[in-house]
C-alpha cells in the first residue's frame, strides 16, 4: 500500500513535469522560433564553425538578448567548443552556457516559508495586480492565509481590480481610501497582518514611471513603513517586468533597482513575445533572482523560474 502510494506520487511528479515543460514550451514558442530560425539554417550541413558561431550571435540578438550578452555567450561557446565544427557540439555548449547564466540568478521563494510581506512594484501595465492575484492564489492553495493589499490609491479602478480578484479567489483584500497615501494604506494593512491572522501579505502598488523620482522614493517609504511594523519574516520587494518589452525592460530595471530595496524579479507576458531572450540579459546584468514568470492572463498562469526547464523550452 505504502509503496504504491509513493510510486503514484513519483509518476505524478514526472507527469506534472512533462505537462509543465509542455506549457513552458508553448509560452516560449515565439522566442524559440526567433532563436531557432536562424540557427537551424546555420547548423545545416556544410557550414563552417565561424558561420555557425556568427549565426548563433545573430539569433540571440534576434531574440532580444542584446548585443553585449549575445557576444559574451557566443564567445563562451567558442571557448567551450575549442575547434569543433560539429553543430551538435556547439548546440550542447550553448545549452550549458545558457543554463550556467540563468542558474546564477534563479531563486524560487525560499524553502523556509518564504517572505511575510511581498511588495510588488513596476511601471504601468506590467502585470503587478494580476501577478499579486496569481501569487495569492498559489500561496492560498498551499495553505497560507493571504492578505492582499490594494495600495494603488491613484485610481479607484485599480483597487477595484484587486477587490474583484480577491472575491474570485476567496482572498481578503485590504483597501484604503481613494487618493490616500499608499504608505498609510500599507501601514494599516501591516497592523492587520501583525494580529497574526495572516501568513503572507501581498502589497499591490501603483504603476510608476521609473523616471519620476518622487514616485520612486514613495516605494522606499512604503517598504520602510511596512518593515518597521512587521516583526516576523522578511519583507521582500519584487520588480514586475514585462518581458515583451525586451531590452527596454532592462532600462526600467536599472532605475527601479536604485529604490525599494528590490529582492527579486518577476518576468510577465513571456507568452506571445519573441523577446524572451531579454531574460538572458536580465540574468546577466542584475544580481537579483528571477523568482517567477508570468505565462498568460489566467490566474494559474504563473510558474517558478526553473533555469533547466527554461533553457529546454527555449531551445528544444
Ligand atoms: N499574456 C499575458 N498577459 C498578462 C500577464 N500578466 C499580466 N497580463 C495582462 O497585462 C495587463 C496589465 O496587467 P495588470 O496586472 O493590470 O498590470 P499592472 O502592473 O497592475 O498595471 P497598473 O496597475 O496599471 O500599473 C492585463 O491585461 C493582464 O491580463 C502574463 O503573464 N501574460
Ligand atoms: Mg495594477
Amino acid at each position: 500500500m505504502r509503496t504504491g502510494h509513493f510510486i503514484d506520487l513519483a509518476s505524478a511528479g514526472i507527469y506534472n513535469h512533462f505537462i509543465m515543460l509542455g506549457r513552458l514550451r508553448e509560452t516560449l514558442a515565439k522566442t524559440r522560433q526567433a532563436l531557432k530560425t536562424r540557427l537551424a539554417e546555420a547548423f545545416s550541413p556544410g557550414r563552417s564553425r565561424e558561420e555557425m558561431l556568427e549565426a548563433l550571435a545573430e539569433s540571440l540578438i534576434l531574440a532580444d538578448a542584446g548585443v553585449a550578452v549575445s557576444e559574451k555567450i557566443t564567445e563562451a561557446v567558442r571557448r567551450r567548443t575549442r575547434k569543433s565544427d560539429r553543430a551538435e557540439a556547439i548546440e550542447t555548449a550553448l545549452k550549458a552556457e545558457l543554463l550556467g547564466l540563468l542558474s546564477r540568478q534563479a531563486g524560487p521563494i525560499a524553502a523556509n516559508g518564504g517572505p511575510a510581506v511581498l511588495l510588488l512594484v513596476g511601471v504601468n501595465g506590467g502585470g503587478k495586480t494580476t501577478t499579486a492575484a496569481k501569487i495569492a492564489r498559489r500561496a492560498s492553495a498551499g495553505g497560507k492565509r493571504v492578505l492582499l493589499v490594494a495600495a494603488d490609491t491613484f485610481r479607484a479602478a485599480a483597487q477595484e481590480q484587486l477587490v474583484i480578484w480577491g472575491k474570485r479567489l476567496g482572498i481578503p483584500v485590504h483597501r484604503g481610501r481613494s487618493g490616500a497615501d499608499p504608505a498609510a494604506v500599507a501601514f494599516d494593512a501591516a497592523r492587520a497582518f501583525s494580529s497574526g491572522a495572516f501568513d503572507l501579505m501581498i502589497v499591490d502598488t501603483a504603476g510608476r514611471i521609473h523616471t519620476n523620482a518622487n514616485l520612486m522614493s514613495e516605494l522606499d517609504k512604503i517598504k520602510r513603513v511596512v518593515s518597521r511594523e512587521i516583526d516576523r519574516g522578511p519583507v521582500e520587494a519584487w520588480l514586475i517586468l514585462d518581458a515583451a518589452l525586451g531590452q527596454n525592460a532592462l532600462i526600467q530595471a536599472r532605475e527601479f533597482i536604485k529604490f525599494a530595496g528590490l529582492t527579486g524579479l518577476v518576468l510577465t507576458k513571456l507568452d506571445g513575445t519573441a523577446k524572451g531572450g531579454a531574460v538572458l540579459a536580465i540574468a546577466d546584468e542584475f544580481g537579483l533572482p528571477i523568482r517567477m514568470i508570468g505565462t498568460g492572463e489566467g490566474e494559474a498562469d504563473l510558474e517558478d523560474f526553473d533555469p533547466a526547464s527554461f533553457v529546454d523550452a527555449m531551445l528544444s
